[in-house]
């Protein structure tokens, strides 16, 4: 591999050159020159449909910058990260959220022991604890079935099981109340507990450390709700399950280590939607329909491992997030689904996206002097048309937009699909391709009106389809902007997978919350934090 620092590598230096010749070329002439392009600049693997002829880029573009995916090695990255090397180098850590999806037959080692069989166990023991609790086998203290299920996590213990149960509740078991609680704010868990008799409610504990302020906070006020109702410390055991790495503090909290969903220091909390995080996402769903999402995940791992680069949807899709990011100075990418079911999805993008490489500092430990991840954002559709489009229409920004939608709906409902799918395919249209000044006038708008209705186009797009948000689609879709944003990172030469800033974020509160008990204590902050806190202890009243 290269270690030429990346903007000074041959491909980067062409493509900046590249850049400035075809930086005023809009899409319309694009599209004039090459009548076959819509066709041409697609890709179709592992049944999700890329179109990403609407972006600004020619031939000349993809071979550029196909060519800068192999001068930063990224073949070679690939093949590391799947093998279980340490390529989180800051925690000395593999990055192996492959594994969680691995066929039973496929070995994988990390420090010698094969981390498939032991995926494959606690897939077992999870399968085992849903059936029973689905069935109703799994029965509460006072002898009742399990109605209620609450997760307790946050950040990557939460987003994903929540995207996950969104996306899927299709497929989700009517009978169960599935409840989601991540924020300190008491307002979450004291919602979540809103009308849920406590003999009927399983809570899972999901962190991966067992030690998050947050989760930690929620999970003991919750085990009070609890005790509050059943008045009997025996009744935690049928009533709390934990999902940790973290066996002695889920012993600590009470919960028998029988009833703990194990998983391993190499899966980062934003890519464990996968392993026993997806608990929640099991119990919703089946363990039948846990594996399909297991299916769709590996398909696309092997179609990000083996296919060819300019065939390679996760490799196409990060290669042009690069594009827009560093030359043409875009900062966000707007991810719009138009699938009700997604409406966490970009929420949980943005996790997975800005938590991986919003980074400054390269492996080497160097400051980068190019601008690295973008910020992700997005609505579904066809909301977001009637708020921010139109600052993507006519703003002055250049927001690159992924918009996502399926072939078949799983509520067929007179005409609505059509409707959904035409907005689709007429955003991105405009989006691309404008409407001119002669247009608008040719509708007779008077002519100090024309620059108003007038939408210069050339905003780029990718449209993303599948035939229908099953199971494996969604593990698909999710694997796909996890090996984008990989692909990003490693052409960033950064590490996604660490997350120090998140780590400061849990230290810094720890010092202020004594200090907000005890309004006695000297402050020794600058004179911002000490008057904020000063007044908060003065106004806060304790009833
Ligand atoms: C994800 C991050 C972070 C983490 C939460 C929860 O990649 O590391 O979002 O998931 O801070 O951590 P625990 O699972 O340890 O509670």
């Amino acid at each position: 591999m290269d270690h030429k620092p990346l903007s000074t590598r041959e491909s980067w230096l062409a493509l900046e050159a590249h850049y400035q010749n075809i930086r005023n070329t809009h899409l319309r002439d694009l599209f004039r020159a090459d009548p076959m392009r819509g066709e041409r600049m697609a890709c179709e693997a592992a049944g999700l449909y890329l179109d990403y002829s609407k972006n600004r880029i020619t031939a000349e573009t993809m071979h550029l910058l196909l060519a800068l995916a192999e001068e930063c090695g990224l073949r070679e990255r690939i093949e590391a990260m799947f093998r279980g090397d340490k390529i989180n180098i800051t925690e000395n850590r593999a990055v192996l959220h492959t594994a969680l999806r691995a066929r039973r037959d496929q070995h994988i080692y990390v420090d010698g022991a094969d981390v498939v069989s032991e995926v494959h166990a606690v897939l077992e023991c999870m399968s085992a604890f849903s059936s029973r609790v689905r069935q109703g086998d799994w029965k509460g203290y006072t002898g009742k079935r399990i109605r209620n299920i609450v997760n307790i996590g946050i950040g990557g213990s939460d987003l994903g099981p929540v995207m996950a149960y969104e996306a899927l509740r299709h497929y989700s078991d009517p009978a169960l109340i599935f409840r989601f609680v991540s924020n300190v704010d008491g307002t979450d868990l004291s919602e979540a507990v809103r009308g849920l008799q406590a003999d009927e409610t399983l809570f899972i504990v999901s962190s991966k450390t067992f030690t998050t302020l947050e989760t930690m906070t929620n999970a003991h006020s919750a085990r009070q709700w609890l005790l509050r109702s059943l008045h009997d410390e025996a009744a935690i055991a049928r009533h709390f399950v934990a999902v940790s790495t973290n066996e002695a503090e889920v012993r600590r909290f009470g919960i028998d280590s029988a009833n703990m969903f194990g998983f391993w220091d190499w899966v980062g909390g934003r890519y464990s939607m996968d392993s026993a995080i997806g608990l929640s996402t099991m119990l919703a769903v089946g363990p039948d329909n846990f594996q399909a999402m297991l299916s769709g995940f590996h398909a696309m791992d092997e179609h990000f491992r083996t296919a060819l680069f300019d065939r390679n949807l996760p490799v196409i899709l990060g290669l042009l997030a690069v594009w827009y990011a560093d030359f043409f100075g875009s900062q966000t990418v707007a991810v719009l689904p138009y699938d009700q079911y997604l409406k966490r999805f970009p929420a949980y993008l943005q996790q997975l996206a800005m938590e991986s490489n919003g980074k400054h500092i390269a492996l080497d430990g160097s400051i980068v002097d190019y601008p690295t991840g973008a910020i992700y954002w997005g609505e579904p559709g066809t909301n977001g048309q009637h708020s921010f489009y139109q600052l993507i229409h006519q703003g002055t920004r250049l927001i690159p937009c992924d918009f996502l939608g399926f072939f078949n709906t799983l509520n067929p409902l007179d005409n609505h699909h059509n409707l959904l799918m035409a907005n689709v395919f007429a955003q991105a249209e405009a989006l691309a391709f404008g409407k001119s000044a002669d247009d608008v006038r040719k509708e007779g708008t008077p002519e100090w009106l024309v620059p108003h209705r007038t939408f210069e186009g050339n905003r780029p797009s990718n449209v993303i389809l599948a035939d229908r948000l099953t199971p494996e689609t969604l593990g698909k879709l999710v694997a796909l902007y996890e090996h984008s944003v990989f692909t990003q990172g490693v052409i960033w030469d950064i590490d996604s997978f660490d997350q120090w800033g998140v780590e400061l974020g849990k230290v810094l509160a720890q010092r202020i919350v004594p200090e907000l008990a005890n309004p006695e204590v000297t402050l020794t902050h600058d004179s911002s934090t000490n008057t904020l806190i000063h007044l908060y202890n003065t106004r806060h009243s304790t009833h």
